[in-house]
C-alpha cells in the first residue's frame, strides 16, 4: 500500500434515470482522498447523495481515479457574512459586489438573463467583456473538481476565525478558492440548488467570499453558479485548469493576528 498516492473521488447523483438521459441533479460531490482512507470518502459521499433535500436518486456513481500530477496548495478566500433581510435586498448586494469586481452592469444583467431554468449541473461560464455564455455545455456546465481541504487543518481555520463547522461552507470556500486563483477568473456568482439553503455568494481574489444570507426564497430548487471569464486567456486551457488541476486549501496562521510578534 503506498500512502504517498492520492486519488479524486467523485460523486454524482440524480433521479429519474441518469443526468445525460434527462434526470433531475440531485447531488455532487468531490473530494481528494489518502487510498488509506477510501472507503471512508466512498462512504460519505454515498450518504451526501442519499440524504439530499432535492429528493432520492435512483441514479448514482462514485468514482475514484488516482492524481498523478502535483497537489498545489493555496491559502483559503478571506470570508465575509453580509446579513440581508430580504432576497431583493441580497441580490442587489450580489450585483453590487460584481461591480466592484470589475464586471459591468450591462454584462451582469445579460448573465442574469441566461440563468437556466432547469439545473445545470456545473458552472455556466460568461465572457466578462460581452456577457455572452462560453462554455458550450449546455445542461451539463463545468464541474471544478479535484480539490478538497485537510480536515485537521480546516478545524483549526474554523476555530480561529470563530466560524460554524459547517462542510457546506468548506465545500462551497474550496470550491471558490480554486476557482479565484486562475487569472482568468474575474468573479463567481453562486446559490444553492438545495431548496432548504438560501446564503449564497460573490467571490473573487480581490473581494475574497463575500456570503450574503438570502439570494433566493425558501423552497426555491434553482441555484446558479456562474464564472466570470476574462477571455483574453485561452479557454481550454482555463477549463482544464478548473476540471483537472488538483489543490488543497491550506491555511497558515497570519503573522498579523499573532500577539508579540516580532516586528
Ligand atoms: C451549495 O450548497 O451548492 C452552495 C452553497 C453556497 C453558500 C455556502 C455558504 O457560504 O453558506
Ligand atoms: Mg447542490
Amino acid at each position: 500500500m503506498d500512502n504517498s498516492r492520492f486519488y479524486s473521488v467523485r460523486m454524482r447523483a440524480s433521479e429519474n434515470q441518469s443526468h445525460e438521459k434527462g434526470g433531475k441533479h440531485i447531488s455532487g460531490g468531490e473530494l481528494i482522498s489518502s487510498y488509506q482512507d477510501l472507503k471512508k470518502s466512498v462512504d460519505f459521499l454515498l450518504e451526501k447523495a442519499l440524504t439530499h433535500s432535492r429528493g432520492k436518486p435512483d441514479f448514482l456513481q462514485i468514482q475514484c481515479e488516482l492524481i498523478d500530477q502535483p497537489i498545489t496548495q493555496v491559502p483559503p478566500l478571506t470570508v465575509k457574512t453580509i446579513e440581508v433581510s430580504s432576497v431583493e435586498e441580497g441580490q442587489q448586494k450580489a450585483r453590487k459586489l460584481l461591480e466592484q469586481a470589475g464586471v459591468s452592469k450591462q454584462v451582469i444583467e445579460k448573465a442574469y438573463a441566461q440563468i437556466p431554468d432547469e439545473a445545470v449541473r456545473g458552472a455556466i461560464l460568461i465572457d466578462c467583456h460581452t456577457g455572452k455564455r462560453i462554455d458550450g455545455r449546455k445542461d451539463r456546465g463545468v464541474r471544478v473538481s479535484r480539490m478538497d481541504w485537510e480536515r485537521v487543518n480546516f478545524e483549526k481555520w474554523v476555530k480561529a476565525k470563530a466560524l460554524p463547522l459547517n462542510q457546506r461552507i468548506k465545500e462551497a470556500l474550496v470550491l471558490a478558492t480554486k476557482v479565484s486563483t486562475h487569472q482568468a477568473t474575474v468573479a463567481e456568482l453562486c446559490w444553492s440548488d438545495d431548496p432548504e439553503y438560501v446564503t449564497g455568494y460573490v467571490a473573487s481574489k480581490t473581494l475574497g467570499y463575500q456570503r450574503i444570507t438570502k439570494l433566493k426564497p425558501y423552497g426555491d430548487e434553482r441555484g446558479c453558479r456562474i464564472f466570470f471569464v476574462d477571455t483574453s486567456y485561452d479557454l481550454d486551457t482555463y477549463i482544464t485548469y478548473l476540471e483537472k488541476q488538483p489543490m488543497f486549501i491550506q491555511w497558515e496562521e497570519d503573522d498579523v493576528t499573532r500577539p508579540n510578534r516580532k516586528k
